[in-house]
């Protein structure tokens, strides 16, 4: 899943591709390295991101909905009832919801729809994140949301961990380290860990930096964790670099 974010703001590739040609050009350029889904999202949900109004989501990502939907399939990464219509009408089939409530949208649509795991919301899920049992708690909660979905009817179904989403850098950790508890419940598995902030730490960690490594320079990191999660039985992971993952998935399937 290549990401196509439409935002001025997000931490990855801030204001890169923040206009409709730019962000267009972009999605096709992941759909040539090897993308087989294109997740165009309006809203940063970077730790403290403000929210965006609902008119400005649709302003940026309906257009380039539809400027990529005719040529690879294209998911929307949004929490808002509202943008997964209108970016479903201009073609996409696959709502990438890190809310986790938009199924029965997506059932009444006919699309599919990914169920990601995030404790409160991005304006205050890194203020302190706790958990008795991290990995008992987000495979529970994404293993209900999952069976809630099939009831309500939504045919293609997958649950992600939500790397970084209300998480310190040790539950980010434990949840990769424990992937076959999620994989084994039978859902597929779309893992997200491309340039996030836990492997900015690792990273400077490792080198003995006090600041984070910047998302620029986390490549080895994204594409260690993307092998990982692979090996791990996920089924599909989100990447800003495609080349290089969709590289590391062919020698993982090898
Ligand atoms: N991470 C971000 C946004 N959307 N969607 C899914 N399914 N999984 C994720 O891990 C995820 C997501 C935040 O990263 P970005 O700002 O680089 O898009």
């Amino acid at each position: 899943m290549g990401i196509v974010n439409v935002t001025p703001d997000s931490f990855s590739d801030g204001g890169r591709f923040f206009d409709t040609t730019a962000a267009v050009a972009h999605g096709l350029q992941l759909l040539e390295e090897g993308a087989d889904v294109l997740d165009v999202g309006g809203e940063s949900t970077r730790p403290r991101a403000t929210p965006v109004p609902v008119d400005e989501e649709l302003r940026r990502v309906v257009p380039v909905v539809e400027g990529l939907a005719g040529h690879g399939r294209v998911s929307v990464d949004t929490r808002t009832e509202a943008v997964a219509r209108a970016a479903v009408d201009a073609g996409a089939t696959l709502i990438n919801d890190v809310s986790a409530s938009l199924a029965p949208v997506a059932a009444e649509l006919g699309v599919g729809w990914v169920a990601v795991h995030m404790q409160g919301d991005p304006t205050t899920m890194q203020v302190d994140p706790h958990y008795d049992d991290v990995v008992a708690e987000v495979c529970t909660f994404l293993d209900q949301r999952a069976e809630q979905a099939r009831a309500d009817g939504v045919e293609e179904i997958w649950v992600d961990p939500g790397i970084g989403f209300g998480k310190t850098l040790e539950h980010n950790l434990a949840l990769l380290g424990h992937l076959d508890d999620l994989v084994a419940l039978g859902w597929p598995v779309l893992v997200g860990t491309s340039r996030k902030a836990t492997f900015g730490r690792l990273l400077a960690d490792s080198d003995g930096l006090t600041e984070p490594v910047a998302p620029d320079d986390r490549l080895a990191g994204s594409i260690a964790s993307e092998v990982w999660a692979m090996h791990h039985g996920a089924a599909m992971v989100r990447a800003h670099d495609v080349r290089a993952a969709v590289q590391a998935a062919r020698v993982v399937a090898a």
